[in-house]
């Protein structure tokens, strides 16, 4: 639909300078016409004023409560007259600024319309509660367009005719912004869930929406947890593919995964929870299961004392376990498979409770021979003898010979935590395969599909570590896209049609991307080679991003073993402690002997897909000699493969974007902080998008179709020249300014709130010749 502005002179407003990023309308003569005026109070927050006089630099503005202020006239932002009050799209504001921007998305979210279009992007604000927006009745109104608010269904409704009626795959990709807090929270995988429920209901039919629905309930129990942001944190990142067949109904879907956070199996931060899986395990197994399984309660187990987190306000983790149960059965995972689903988590639990005696005067340990090492053994199905060796000694290549080297405590503790790491993530790539190999019934595939991206957003901590490192190249990644997406396209878009329209810079992040991407000597390839050596060390390897990496222009290397990489979304200093071995990510071949040894089934599977891994050498020679057996990718190098495999997944699609914001860091409905809207505003680039789609000429029509829609207006009679003729003629007739529109080879450009006008003229001119017709009728009955 044309969209239209109330103020027509705000488009020929100045544009911003391209460096400022935090542009506004605050020219002399927006101040002048507008009598309602931002102020800025000394907290940093926005608030609407009248202003009451002006004289010199100064004006005295009054605020709500009957406050008078006196400010530097410089320093007011016009408001928006009232009637633009909650607009549906931040396009149509006359004067598009941060305070605008932020009150009316601000008034929106007071009336639960928690939908705002930027432009092209769709912005979701987070209601931290039930919102009437859900549900049939809304996913009936948005599929007939009787409801035209926005809405994640009306992006997905967008998707699916899309794809219909251009044949070209589509995506939705969600993703929050970077605050300095990390937006955990914001509502992306809720959205997600959302875009699946619009898909399922309109694609549904064959029953496989039904299956795709179940894949969340299993894959939240399983990579989400309890976190200080978010109680139902995800900690992998998640694309799901739905395919379609010719008539637009399911016929599949596939779902993969990245980078689970491995570490919280056997680690969590005070106040925070492993894996839902756990508990839900823990309170809602059945007495004949917790019998089989040895099960204790959740309290009993080291890996999950450890935070002194076992609960969630408002959750029932046995009723949970119920419904998990349920989406498995869904998923076709057999009551058996389950069954050896559940030992392995409780093996992993057990594993946790492992403790270890010194056996020598050299500090040498061995596990202590309880209940929980013949759990574990009983569990995975091996012998309890190899699973003590396995945790006190290392079978060492040196050349052709092999050496035994006896564990240390801190030695031995890794190597037990290793073990459950990997089980524990290897039950989970099982559990997705699993899950894939139900939804891919519909193998007749037509190719048409709408994926839907739930990735983690820029991590910024305190302290930020290998996980954070690889999410923040994965973010510079996908902003890439992003704006390579809106704005080179944009542009693009002008060029072709010939229109002659300065080139809004806008930010690329190559650099940035180039930093992490180059070979030799970029942090990937760096992070390698040092993961290969067998003396390299989290500081070596510091130094050696120093050494290489000083000059360039996104890196700057900072005491001991702290490094600062400049992105697109802000600076982050990462810690390399860790690094070395969680890029490794080695599991002793001694171990993966163990599991591949044991008599029960996924624990052999187990095996072999870490054999399978490192059959792939990626990693020098060296690799071996430094105190790791078994060769394998790199994390950081298969993280990184797999995300080109999704850009390119993506470059093949027709992008949708939703952008989720967290209105604050309590998790409260009704609570709106305006810094910190802004700082995500301001990160995403939403403000960006709008200003580069306001600042051309974001309104677009064929000359074909402006012909035919507005021809019939014109007084002269010229319907049977060719469109672009008519075209002109119209523009003259209703003296629209040349500034305000460009004809290019195709189509008409017109900025913000020019259609609006013939729009007006051509719904009079209907009317008056509907009346006519009636009373003409009228007249002859
Ligand atoms: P995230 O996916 O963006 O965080 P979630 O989607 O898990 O965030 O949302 C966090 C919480 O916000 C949910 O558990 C809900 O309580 C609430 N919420 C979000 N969207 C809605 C909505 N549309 N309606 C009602 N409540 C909502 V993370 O995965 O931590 O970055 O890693
Ligand atoms: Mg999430």
């Amino acid at each position: 639909s044309l969209t239209d502005d109330v103020d027509p002179g705000a488009a020929t407003m100045p544009l911003p300078q391209n460096d400022e990023r935090r542009w506004s309308d605050t020219s002399a003569y927006a101040r002048k016409k507008v009598l309602q005026s931002w102020v800025q109070l000394p907290n940093g927050n926005w608030e609407l004023g009248k202003i009451l006089s002006t004289s010199g630099d100064e004006s005295v503005v009054s605020l709500p409560e009957g406050k008078v202020m006196k400010v530097i006239s410089e320093t007011l932002v016009p408001a928006n007259p009232d009637i633009l009050d909650g607009v549906d799209d931040l396009m149509q504001l006359s004067y598009l600024n941060e305070p605008s921007v932020l009150y009316n998305l601000n008034y929106r979210y007071n009336q639960d319309m928690i939908y705002t279009k930027a432009g092209p992007v769709l912005v979701a604000v987070n209601p931290f509660k039930e919102v009437p927006l859900y549900g049939n009745r809304y996913i009936e109104a948005y599929r007939k367009k009787s409801n035209e608010s926005p809405h994640v269904y009306a992006i997905a409704d967008t998707a699916i005719r899309e794809m219909i009626r251009d044949e070209v795959n589509q995506s939705i990709i969600i993703r929050f912004s970077l605050s300095y807090s990390g937006e955990s929270g914001a509502g992306k995988t809720e959205t997600a869930k959302i875009a699946m429920q619009y898909l399922a209901a309109l694609g549904g039919g064959s029953g496989i929406e039904y299956e795709i629905l179940k894949t969340n309930p299993i894959l939240e129990a399983f990579g989400n947890a309890k976190t200080l942001r978010n109680d139902n944190s995800s900690r992998f990142g998640k694309l799901i593919e739905i395919h379609f067949s010719e008539s637009g109904k399911i016929s599949g879907a596939q779902v993969q995964t990245f980078l689970l956070e491995k570490s919280r199996v056997v680690q969590c931060a005070e106040g925070e929870r492993s894996y839902h899986i756990f508990y839900q395990l823990c309170a809602g197994a059945s007495p004949a299961l917790r019998e089989k399984l040895n099960l204790t309660s959740a309290h009993e187990y080291k890996y999950l004392g450890q935070s002194n987190c076992y609960s969630i306000n408002g959750v029932d983790d046995a009723e949970r376990f119920h419904s998990v149960k349920e989406a498995l059965d869904i998923v076709h995972v057999s009551k058996e498979d389950q069954e050896s689903v559940f030992a392995m988590l409780a093996a992993v639990l057990w594993l946790g409770n492992v403790s270890f005696t010194v056996i020598d005067n050299e500090n040498h340990v061995e596990p202590v021979a309880d209940e929980s090492l013949s759990t574990v053994a009983k569990l995975i199905g091996c012998n309890i003898n190899d699973l003590k060796l396995s945790l006190s000694k290392r079978n060492m290549r040196v050349g052709k010979d092999t050496i035994v080297q006896k564990l240390t405590l801190p030695q031995a503790i890794d190597a037990r935590d290793a073990l459950a790491k990997s089980v524990y993530s290897c039950l989970f790539d099982w559990l997705v395969e699993q899950i894939n190999k139900s939804l891919a019934v519909g193998k007749r595939r037509t190719g048409r599909s709408i994926s839907i991206l739930d990735i983690y957003g820029f991590e910024s901590f305190e302290k930020n570590s290998f996980e954070q490192f690889c999410i923040n190249y994965a973010n510079e990644r996908l902003q890439q896209h992003f704006n390579r997406h809106l704005f080179k396209l944009e542009q693009e878009e002008y060029i072709q049609d010939g229109i002659d329209w300065t080139r809004v810079d806008f930010e690329d992040n190559q650099d940035c991307l180039s930093l992490f991407e180059k070979k030799p000597l970029g942090l990937l390839s760096l992070l390698d080679e040092e993961s290969t050596f067998p003396n390299g060390t989290d500081l070596t390897l510091a130094n050696k991003l120093k050494q290489h990496l000083h000059s360039n222009s996104c890196f700057r290397g900072d005491r001991e073993k702290l490094f600062t990489v400049v992105h697109y979304a802000g600076e982050v200093t990462y810690d390399t402690t860790g690094f070395l071995e969680k890029n490794r990510d080695l599991l002793h071949l001694d171990s993966i002997q163990l599991l591949s040894s044991c008599s029960c089934h996924l624990p052999q599977a187990f095996a072999s897909s870490m054999l399978i891994q490192s059959e792939k050498p990626v990693v020098g020679p060296l690799y071996k000699a430094g105190g790791a057996d078994s060769q394998r990718l790199s994390v950081a190098t298969k993280f990184k493969g797999q995300l080109f495999q999704l850009m390119q997944r993506l470059g093949n699609t027709t992008p949708h974007f939703i952008r989720c914001i967290k209105p604050n860091n309590v998790q409260s409905p009704g609570l709106y902080e305006q810094g910190l809207v802004l700082q995500q505003l301001r990160c995403c680039g939403v403000l960006e998008v709008v200003r580069i789609s306001r600042s051309g000429f974001p309104t677009r029509v064929s000359h074909q179709k402006f012909a035919r829609r507005y021809g019939f207006l014109l007084v002269e009679n010229i319907a049977d020249k060719d469109p672009l003729s008519v075209s002109v003629a119209i523009l003259h007739q209703f003296n629209i300014l040349p500034e305000m529109y460009q004809v290019g080879y195709t189509k008409l450009f017109f900025r913000t709130g020019q259609i609006g006008v013939l729009e007006d003229t051509r719904n009079r001119t209907l009317h008056g010749i509907l009346r006519v017709q009636s009373s003409f009728r009228g007249y002859q009955a």
